[in-house]
């Protein structure tokens, strides 16, 4: 097995993303955290990855923060955790939810504290039957993180949000799913082909337009209805002038598939 933290593969505009610590179930490091970093500034300048796919290897998509580290005596100065987010989380959450191309979380197993908090930071989430999303932050005494107080209680409703970040009880995909926790359960053995499979679809879509999806929905969560209306005309006004909606009317009427440039 590799010692890298963070496997990376690229192939035909899709980057995959493997956190790759699986004897500590993918646990985040400050190593992992650069690695992702150093990913993401890749996606963010080169136009010709389309979209992304982030897992994990072994039996866990992600444990959250690596608590190896954490451990204090009684009398050691405790860890300000309040750096720790402010440099490595935060801008991990801010940075993936504001790339102009679809991510996608295929979650192969366990996703606790952060790490299921950042699978929610996607856009689609596929979790394989066999994975578990636990809010783990209330058994070490810690809040939520990672974006999960803001993307819990808009996907699930703040009832559920209250229940899930209070108790830490595990969620089963199906359980997920059902929540509108995530997009779609899928067999195990069906989990990468699924998410490459979507992925491929993205990297052939209208760049254009998917990111411009991306933005209007993230919009809508603080907009109120008059914003959003308008923000939906300038958006499309945008977008109805690009070279991709001429290619994707012509190729409607042409019966043939689009070829999106991104222009
Ligand atoms: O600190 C900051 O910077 C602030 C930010 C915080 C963000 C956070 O994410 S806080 C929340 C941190 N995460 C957790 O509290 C989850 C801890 N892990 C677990 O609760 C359980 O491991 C799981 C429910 C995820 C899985 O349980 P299980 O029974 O399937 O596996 P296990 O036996 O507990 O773990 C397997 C190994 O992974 C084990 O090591 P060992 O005994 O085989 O050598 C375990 O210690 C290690 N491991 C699991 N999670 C972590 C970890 N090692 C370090 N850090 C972990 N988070």
């Amino acid at each position: 097995m590799s010692e890298e933290p963070l496997l990376t593969k690229r192939e035909n505009g899709v980057l995959e993303l493997t956190l790759n610590r699986p004897d500590a179930l993918n646990s985040m490091t400050e190593e992992l955290h650069l690695k992702l970093q150093d990913a993401i500034s890749q996606v963010e300048s080169d136009e010709t990855i389309r979209a992304v796919i982030l897992t994990g290897a072994g039996r866990a998509f992600c444990a959250g923060q690596d608590l190896s580290g954490r451990r204090q005596t009684i009398d050691g100065e405790p860890p300000d955790l309040g750096h720790s987010l402010e440099t490595y989380y935060n801008p991990l959450i801010r940075r993936l939810y504001a790339l102009r191309v679809p991510t996608i979380a295929a979650v192969n197993g366990v996703a606790a504290g952060a790490g299921a908090n950042i699978a929610l930071a996607c856009d689609l989430v596929f979790a394989a039957k066999s994975a578990k999303f636990i809010q783990a932050f209330c058994k070490i005494g810690l809040g939520p993180d990672s974006g999960g107080s803001y993307f819990l209680p808009r996907a699930v409703g703040l009832a559920k949000a209250k229940g899930l970040a209070l108790t830490g009880e595990a969620v089963s995909a199906e359980d997920a799913e059902r929540l509108g926790m995530i997009w779609q359960v899928v067999d195990d053995t069906a989990l990468m082909e699924t998410a490459r499979a979507q992925a491929a679809k993205f990297a052939d879509g209208p760049p254009l337009g998917l990111a411009a999806i991306r933005h209007v929905l993230h919009q809508s969560l603080s907009n109120d209805l008059d914003a959003q209306l308008d923000l939906e005309r300038d958006t499309q006004r945008e977008l109805g002038r690009s070279n991709d909606y001429r290619e994707g009317v012509l190729a409607f009427f042409e019966k043939r598939t689009p070829k999106f440039t991104g222009r």
